[in-house]
């Protein structure tokens, strides 16, 4: 018979689905346990392609794998619902959001099922489903009541055509993520929840997690912790005082104007005494209309104008120009800066348009001390301190130490820590998402709805094509319900929340997701949770990660759970490309969608070739031919399986004492090898190597006449977890009882993985000057011990080594 995925992967996946034999043990509350996540899809009406299915099926061979170590494993898996692109797709065609949406959810289980990922679907949550939203309101009314969610005025990017605000990231070059049309400022009252009151613990916890460096990096620059000093500085002839806030006081020498942001309170309280207050006010005109981005832009012309004013350095009695200049933001430090145009770039930049005098106060490279006139002799990081009284001779951070603590000391100042985190902007003038749970009395006052009316269900006579305000506002029956609960007058929030907010706690709701009477159990959280391997595209690192952590800690201090970090251990997996080498999207026509691969060769032929095509978080173009090449390698298994002697199975082999057969030995040998390696690969999630491994063992078995049976039914089980269907089969025809899969992984005998030995050239400057009986698994280390313990290559080595080259089972090359 020949390998035929079709006679046997539907038969076990809906018999692993019926038997829910992948249901996580909610008694269990003593076991390891393993909370295997995957970021929860949006449920597109494209279906799921091979891009997300990577993710899926490396979170679902650790599942398997720890499943078969003995841990309680969870795998849950639900729809981040709500969002964009439903409600885009109805506004064209009509189609409610509620019915793309469950169609789209029916289409992404299906493929997740065929691919066999081990999903305990008791636990599937959706967003956009009232049991869930229910509690997504419930955190909102917490974060209320604790002052953590409120209301006020801001200037926000507003895209005209999608009639909606657009966080920051969605706005690229100045235009609409979605539809590139040109994003404008506008004011309007929004919802904010106050994440910068966690801004200094979301900084420092980042220590705590196992997360790739360069995430964490993200996360920090994000948050943007900066340490420094507000200096107060007097306004001449006036009783004005205008404070700066800077990193670098130790620069203050050097100081020749400050500028302040143009939308700074500084500016709306004080333009009237501005002696330039025409051309100022003209300047302020010209920057409401620029986004924040815009105005940030690195090697954007910088543009400015001159106050009239003038400040009065304390160290020196100089007299500084005070200028606008919309590359001081309002909302970062005191919205004003003292401008050093010799040491920094922006400054320096500034101070060239607008002609302001450049001092040198820091040493250059290798002591320059000429003026400064170009780019490239701004220096922002180190050097020694000139033309600066009482600092000279210092290095910039001595210097910084001794004048934070002269200025605070004169009482010109104070240390302070500035972030550049904002606030989370939640509230969308959009419908299809989680209505906010607020309902406004008859004089416009905000009330947190009552927990036990929640939910606040999301009204469905709404025409929502974009108008501006908010669809909802124009449904009767929500007017009527506000009305007809509270009296007349009032009425219910009309805005819905930003997806991130539900995002943002949807693997607390997993572990307990039936639950109608809270959003999640405490015991069962302090269980399950942190999540041990949290798998998400490294384009979600920075709002969603800030997000979930900043509802972590929230939860913490409210003592509904004991842990504050919720992601322990996280991995990204690379982007798949078309096998043309561009993105996947439907507009190169070249999507990968899993169903067509498996009716092409089998699920475990795409799970295995994701797996293999190469490092788990590299970017990897799909290749047809590697495919194929997986493909074989499962008929491989599948034709050596008619090899099988009819030795009695059972159990993890080991050669019985006194047994001699040597074909035998040589058969354990591999296969407890094999168990160490794919062990070790996977437990680090190089997948790509484990595979590699599993080929090697199949190369070197079917050179044997026959297949020792326990020998073949290990190597079944150790396959397990990479290709569920043809190993459950083969195991089943074998005579096994069913599961594989609830099997115990194997245990390598230490005896039968380290006796091997080979002889190993060593060179000493590339000339071979002898051998050595080693193990080909064995570390450098080794080999240099053994090397020098044999005399006769001993003796060439005559001086310090300078170098080693060392391939391991290959050669070992010593560089004196
Ligand atoms: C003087 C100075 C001298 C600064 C120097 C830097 C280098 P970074 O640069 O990210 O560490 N700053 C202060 N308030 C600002 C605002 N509202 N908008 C834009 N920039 C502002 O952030 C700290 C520095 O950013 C501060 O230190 C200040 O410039 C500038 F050689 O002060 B510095």
């Amino acid at each position: 018979m020949k390998y035929d995925p079709k006679t046997f992967e539907n038969k076990w996946k809906e018999k692993w689905l019926n038997d829910k034999l992948y249901k996580a043990n909610f008694e269990d509350t003593k076991s390891d346990k393993f909370y295997s996540l995957y970021s929860y899809p949006y449920p597109s009406g494209a279906g799921l392609h091979v891009g997300h299915s990577e993710g899926m099926v490396a979170n679902d061979i650790m599942a398997r794998y720890w499943r078969m170590k003995g841990r309680n494993v969870i795998y849950p898996m639900g729809w981040d619902s709500f969002g964009l692109p439903a409600e885009n797709y109805a506004i064209k065609t009509g189609v409610p959001p509620q019915k793309t949406t469950d169609d789209a959810v029916v289409t992404f289980k299906e493929q997740i099922n065929n691919l066999g990922i081990s999903i305990d679907w008791d636990t599937e949550v959706g967003a956009h489903w009232p049991e869930y939203y229910k509690w997504t309101q419930w955190i909102f009314v917490q974060l209320f009541k604790k002052g953590l969610a409120y209301k006020k005025k801001a200037s926000v990017n507003w895209c005209p055509k999608d009639q909606t605000v657009l966080a920051n990231e969605q706005v690229i070059n100045g235009k609409c993520e979605r539809c590139d049309t040109e994003v404008v400022q506008k004011d309007l009252e929004q919802w904010f929840f106050k994440i910068t009151d966690y801004a200094d613990r979301l900084d420092k916890d980042l220590d705590k997690v196992d997360w790739p460096d360069s995430t964490k990096a993200t996360q920090r620059n994000w948050i943007g912790k900066k340490t420094g000093i507000n200096i107060d500085y007097k306004i001449e002839n006036t009783n004005k005082i205008l404070t700066c806030f800077t990193t670098r006081p130790d620069t203050n020498f050097g100081v020749t104007f400050i500028a302040v942001a143009p939308d700074s309170q500084f500016v709306k309280d004080n333009i009237q005494i501005f002696p330039n207050k025409e051309e100022s006010q003209k300047y302020i005109d010209e920057t409401s209309k620029k986004t924040e981005l815009e105005r940030l832009q690195e090697g954007k012309k910088k543009t400015g104008a001159f106050t009239g004013l003038y400040a009065i350095n304390n160290l020196n009695n100089k007299k500084i120009p005070v200028y606008l200049s919309d590359f001081v933001l309002a909302n970062f430090g005191t919205g004003a800066l003292v401008g050093v145009p010799g040491h920094d770039l922006r400054d320096f930049q500034f101070a060239k348009t607008m002609g302001i005098e450049i001092i040198r106060v820091v040493k250059g490279a290798d002591g320059d001390e000429s003026e400064i006139t170009e780019e490239s002799q701004v220096q922002e990081e180190q050097g020694a301190m000139i033309n600066s009284d009482f600092l000279n001779g210092m290095n910039i951070h001595e210097a910084t130490k001794k004048i934070m603590d002269y200025i605070e000391e004169k009482g010109w100042g104070k240390k302070v820590v500035n972030f550049r985190i904002r606030d989370w902007l939640v509230s969308r003038q959009r419908y299809w998402g989680c209505p906010i749970p607020i309902v406004y009395d008859p004089e416009g006052n905000p009330h947190a709805v009552e927990e036990s009316d929640l939910p606040i269900l999301l009204p469905t006579d709404v025409d929502f094509r974009p108008t501006g305000e908010s669809p909802i506002a124009r449904s009767e029956e929500y007017k009527k319900r506000a009305e007809e609960k509270y009296g007349k007058g009032w009425h219910y929030e009309a805005d819905t929340m930003d997806t991130f907010v539900d995002s943002s706690w949807y693997f607390f709701r997993h572990i307990d997701a039936n639950d109608s009477e809270k959003a999640f159990d405490s015991a069962k959280a302090d269980y399950w949770l942190p999540t041990d391997l949290y798998m998400i595209g490294a384009e979600h690192i920075v709002l969603h990660l800030l997000y979930s952590r900043f509802f972590t800690k929230f939860f913490f201090d409210e003592g509904i759970v004991n842990f504050n970090e919720p992601f322990y251990k996280m991995r990204h997996m690379g982007i798949i490309s078309g096998p043309d080498g561009r993105k996947m999207s439907k507009r190169w026509g070249n999507v990968i969608n899993p169903n067509d691969e498996i009716a092409k060769y089998s699920a475990d032929t795409v799970r295995m070739y994701e797996m293999f095509m190469g490092p788990l978080a590299d970017p990897k173009p799909w290749n047809d031919r590697s495919e194929n090449g997986v493909f074989r390698f499962l008929n491989k298994v599948w034709d050596l399986s008619n090899k099988i002697s009819s030795t009695e199975g059972g159990g993890t082999p080991r050669l019985p004492s006194g047994m001699d057969d040597p074909k035998l030995l040589d058969q354990l040998r591999l296969v407890h090898k094999l168990i160490q390696k794919i062990s070790e690969d996977t437990e680090i999630l190089s997948f790509n190597t484990a595979i590699a491994k599993y080929m090697e063992f199949i190369n070197a078995i079917s050179a044997f006449e026959k297949i020792d049976k326990t020998v073949w039914e290990t190597f079944l089980k150790v396959l397990a977890p990479y290709a569920p269907f043809i190993t459950e089969e083969l195991w089943g025809k074998l005579g096994n009882g069913y599961s594989i899969h609830t099997q115990k992984w194997p245990e390598f005998d230490p005896e039968l993985i380290k006796d091997e030995v080979i002889t190993m050239a060593v060179q000493i400057n590339g000339k071979v000057r002898g051998t050595i009986q080693i193990n080909p698994e064995a570390e450098e280390r080794d080999a240099m011990d053994k090397a020098k313990a044999d005399e006769k290559i001993n003796k060439y080595i005559t001086s310090d080594v300078r170098k080693v080259i060392y391939i391991k089972g290959k050669i070992l090359n010593i560089i004196i």
